[in-house]
């Protein structure tokens, strides 16, 4: 057994891990006790890696290159020469033809820098054009084009440290409990060090995140420049502003003065839904705090005025000179595990290397010159949103996508697959074979994933850190930079540039990459001469900008008050609060929010391999009040068809009061490979984008949401050993797109269980033999079977050794919740047997259900918790008995919240 060690490939707080293999398979995974991001914890996701890299999850694996030539043919296996040689012929064809800008490439912060940086010249370098943006642009676009605006340079001025030495912390818009575990793992440590300390979170939905704040603003969404400019009014008003820093380190206070003179409290609280009191308290704890810091993310970034909230923000941040000091400071966390280093690469479609842009004729010759080509592009080439609507109008004839799933992520998913249906020639690298993306692909190209690749990564707060590989590529994948090096030869030969292809890209390992990389950086403000592979080897993780000559990195930016503006200050940018076209209205009375699941990360390629991932939440669901539930005549659990301006979605309701009434939140998780109709939850949300940093409004989308009541039941289940649970769902996967609603999960733990729920027409024979067929229910000695053609009820039952193994019930499912935990347990089935296909709620030996898992490591469902509770446990009694909550600690703020809810 060996260990290696790496980083976690899931969020943006860059957690090292300790991966442990035998050289070929990863068995198991740790955190790394030296990573200073984490200190040796993981979150449920992070601790659960190994199992995305099992061996039952290799049939999954995009393992050889795939090919078609022909529109609707099936791809065939093809190998690597012939597969690049292609595309590469198709590339050069369509260059020739129609000009560089008619190819663009669509990417990822899930690239390691080295992969990003290969891509970025390959576009901007050799073929020409500018058209390179990734899904970074959904992400963090409005966080760089806020700290550009407001700062100068695109750089987080704070470290995780700062959490220890804060004396408020302000989260807006960032469920950290959930999105950033060990951030709030470290809050929850300084909030215990420092019982003082105060948490202020704004957030439209009361989260786990918010559940723990000592004030909680539940704004009304979108309005958060009316609650940041209404916060400065009363700082200006009481006299909490920090004058001589305003004179000394900033611009533009006066016109921001002006504007927020009219932001009253009062007004701040109409438009905001808050009270007076809390908006002036607010103000006096980030103002008058001996130290604030604030943590934000998508609740600001993705939004019509992302760049502006992020930039009203910041104005807090400097009129009361909370920034450049230990505990202050406007800190953006970032999503995706390395959307920093792409930030450092410039690789997207307005950026250039190393904070460059390409605006600026220097920066570009620059850069021009340390590629070795003639020039870079000027023009910027397109944002995402309007990267793939040009696709659709046929301007860009050729796409290459590479780890992103944009047919799930994007917004306004009948585009997307409109457009991804046109286009001359779609190419999808990708680690994955059943992404929804990856069922447009012409060519389909694997990537190397996590445990395999070799490079680095950039954290929230600047920090590089190594990813290593454990293990060798599977099959024939190879990693996302050799890829494009070999594929820019090849493109070079064919655009009469051989030699300089040849010269640009004739890099032989990450680090030779890297290095070209960190020569880019060389008198930037992110410079890292000072750093090299070896350095990081030998000194572990560093935080940029760490200049030839220094010591260390730097820690924190701006400690000195000077900027990296032409002028040397800071910039007070004056927001005006304008509302979010998508409010609701007659026709869309419910305001729908999207976010992010604890346990799944993005299109669940990864995390949806995992049973146990899906036992927090087990299916697409539609989180709603009670109150608009009983005013549209809804019970919890019913199904429910959401309608936005852009399209609709059909899933399962619950009732929750996370949410206000008059406002719904669905997880952004769901799409086609899970859902009825193939778009996912994101055929809802609008194309509408910030107008600076083009960041699409993926938060928010009017809607109207009504009871389903076409077609009759179906729920089929079943536990899958022996045979490979994936190709189980593939089989169902198909039947998916033409009903009027499924989810299609899995669920259970060490055995997988496949759950399909659907609504279907009424007499479907072929689609309820091909349902039997894949849940192993076809086989006539084996099968229990219950028909009742008068009133259309039909249902099948499997046991095998006295463990339910599969069911299959239609046109009525009473049972489908007890059978689920039944079999999910694997218990005996016992006397239940002759009960099984019976139409009750409950099963008559009483057999509780569970609710969800609460504590994924130690499995501990939310009834064992509320019954320890009930019965007069402690919260301290309970874990020592169940040991929830003490292993990753995903849990333990959900946990608090149980414990304080009344009994
Ligand atoms: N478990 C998990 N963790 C992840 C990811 C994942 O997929 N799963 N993805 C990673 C990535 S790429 C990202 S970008 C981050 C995202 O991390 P976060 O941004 O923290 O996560 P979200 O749940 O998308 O949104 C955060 C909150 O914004 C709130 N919100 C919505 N509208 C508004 C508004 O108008 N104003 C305010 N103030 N708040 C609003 C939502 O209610 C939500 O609670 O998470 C990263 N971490
Ligand atoms: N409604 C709504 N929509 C959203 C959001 C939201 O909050 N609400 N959030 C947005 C945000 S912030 C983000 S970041 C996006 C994320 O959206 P996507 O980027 O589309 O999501 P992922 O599922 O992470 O896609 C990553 C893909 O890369 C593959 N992959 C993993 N590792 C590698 C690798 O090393 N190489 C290659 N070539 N492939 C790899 C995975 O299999 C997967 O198919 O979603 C956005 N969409
Ligand atoms: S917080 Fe969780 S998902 Fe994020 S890097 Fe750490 S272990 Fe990975
Ligand atoms: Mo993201």
């Amino acid at each position: 057994m060996s260990e290696t060690k790496s980083t976690c490939c899931y969020c943006g707080v860059g957690c090292g891990v300790i991966v442990e293999h035998d050289g070929a398979q990863i068995t198991g995974v740790r955190g790394d006790p030296e990573h200073p991001a984490n200190f040796g914890r993981l979150c449920t996701k992070g601790a659960t890696l190994h199992l995305t890299v099992a061996p039952d999850t290799r049939s999954q694996r995009a393992l050889h290159p795939e090919l078609r030539t022909e529109r609707g043919a099936p791809r065939q296996r093809v190998g690597w020469d012939a597969a690049l040689d292609h595309v590469a012929e198709r590339f050069a064809a369509i260059i020739r033809e129609h000009g560089p800008d008619a190819v663009a490439f669509y990417g990822s912060g899930q690239w390691l820098t080295e992969d990003y940086y290969v891509f970025n010249k390959l576009t901007k370098g050799l073929i020409g054009t500018n058209n390179l943006d990734t899904n970074s642009r959904l992400c963090m676009s409005s966080a760089v084009a806020g700290y550009k605006l407001s700062l100068g340079v695109d750089a987080p001025p704070c470290s995780y440290t700062d959490i220890d030495a804060t004396a408020c912390l302000f989260i807006a818009g960032s469920n950290t409990a959930f999105a950033h575990p060990i951030v709030f793992r470290r809050i929850e440590a300084a909030r215990a060090a420092n019982p003082a300390m105060k948490l202020v979170v704004v957030d439209p939905r009361r989260t786990d995140t918010a559940e723990a704040a000592d004030l909680f603003l539940p704004l009304l969404p979108g309005t958060d420049i009316a609650l940041f400019n209404a916060m400065l009014h009363v700082m200006l008003w009481e006299g909490w502003l920090n004058r001589d820093y305003i004179e000394a380190h900033t611009e533009g206070f006066d016109a921001l003065k002006r504007l927020v003179r009219e932001y009253t409290p009062a007004m701040a609280a109409t438009i905001c839904g808050l009270p007076k009191r809390d908006i002036e308290l607010a103000a006096e704890w980030f103002a008058t705090s001996p130290a604030t810091l604030s943590m934000y993310c998508q609740g600001l970034n993705q939004s019509t005025s992302g760049t502006h909230k992020n930039s009203a923000l910041i104005n807090l941040h400097l009129a009361s000179g909370q920034i450049g000091r230990a505990g202050a400071g406007p800190f953006s966390l970032t999503g995706q595990p390395n959307a920093m280093g792409g930030r450092e690469v410039g690789a997207l479609s307005n950026l250039l290397s190393a904070h460059r842009d390409l605006g600026n004729a220097e920066h570009r010759a620059e850069v021009a010159a340390l590629w070795g080509v003639p020039e870079v592009p000027a023009v910027p080439g397109k944002p995402a949103v309007e990267l793939f609507e040009a696709i659709g109008r046929g301007e860009i004839k050729a796409v290459w996508i590479a780890a992103t799933n944009p047919a799930q992520s994007l917004p306004d998913q009948a585009v997307v697959h409109a457009a991804l249906a046109a286009a001359e020639l779609v190419v999808v690298q990708d680690t994955y074979r059943h992404t929804e993306t990856a069922a447009y692909a012409d060519v389909l190209l694997p990537a190397t994933g996590w445990g395999e690749k070799d490079g680095t990564v950039t954290n929230s707060e600047r920090r590089i850190s190594r990813t290593r590989a454990a293990v060798p590529p599977q099959g024939e994948s190879r990693h996302d930079w050799q890829i494009a090096c070999d594929f820019a030869r090849r493109l070079g030969a064919r655009l009469d540039k051989a030699e300089l292809a040849e010269r640009m890209f004739g890099f032989d390992s990450p680090e030779a990459v890297w290095n070209e990389h960190r020569e880019s950086t060389r008198g930037r403000d992110l410079d890292i001469t000072g750093l090299s592979y070896a350095k990081l080897e030998a000194d572990g993780p560093q935080q940029w900008p760490f200049p030839a000559g220094a010591a260390s990195g730097r820690v924190r930016l701006y400690e000195d008050g000077v900027f990296p503006t032409p002028s040397g200050k800071a910039r007070f940018v004056a927001t005006e609060y304008v509302a979010t076209a998508e409010r609701p209205s007659a026709r869309y009375p419910l305001h729908l929010i999207t976010g992010r699941l604890r346990d799944q990360w993005h299109s669940m390629t990864r995390t949806g391999l995992v049973p146990r991932l899906f036992n927090h939440e087990p299916e697409p669901q539609l989180h709603m009040h009670a109150e608009d539930l009983a005013r549209r005549d809804l019970a919890d659990g019913d199904i429910v068809r959401v309608r936005s301006r852009q399209g609709a979605a059909v899933l399962k309701v619950i009732a929750s009061d996370t949410v206000r009434p008059g406002q719904c939140f669905v997880p952004m998780h769901w799409g086609g490979n899970a859902m009825a109709g193939r778009l996912g939850i994101n055929a809802l949300t609008p194309s509408a984008a910030d107008p600076t940093s083009k960041q699409p409004e993926l938060k928010h989308a009017a809607v109207q949401v009504e009871k389903l009541t076409d077609g009759h039941a179906l729920m089929a289940m079943r536990r899958v050993t022996g045979d490979d649970p994936f190709a189980v769902l593939g089989a169902l996967r198909q039947q998916l797109p033409d009903l009027p609603y499924a989810s299609l999960t899995l669920a259970g733990r060490e055995v997988p269980v496949v759950v399909l729920k659907a609504r279907v027409g009424e007499a479907e024979p072929a689609l309820l033999a091909a349902v039997d067929a894949a849940m192993g229910l076809d086989d006539a000695a084996h099968t229990l079977v219950y028909d009742d053609t008068h009133r259309d009820i039909a249902k099948r039952a499997r046991v095998d050794q006295d463990v339910l193994s599969a069911v299959r019930l239609s046109g009525e499912t009473r049972a489908a919740e007890w059978l689920t935990e039944l079999m999910v347990r694997g218990e005996p089935a016992g006397p239940l047997r002759r009960w099984l296909l019976a139409p009750l709620t409950q099963p008559p030996a009483g057999q509780p259900t569970r609710g969800k898992v609460v504590c994924n490591c130690f499995d501990v469902s939310e009834e064992a918790i509320l019954a320890a509770f009930h019965a007069g446990e402690s919260l301290d009694q309970l874990q020592a008995r169940t040991k929830c909550g003490t292993n990753c600690g995903s849990c333990l703020p959900e946990l608090k919240r149980l414990a304080s809810r009344p009994a």
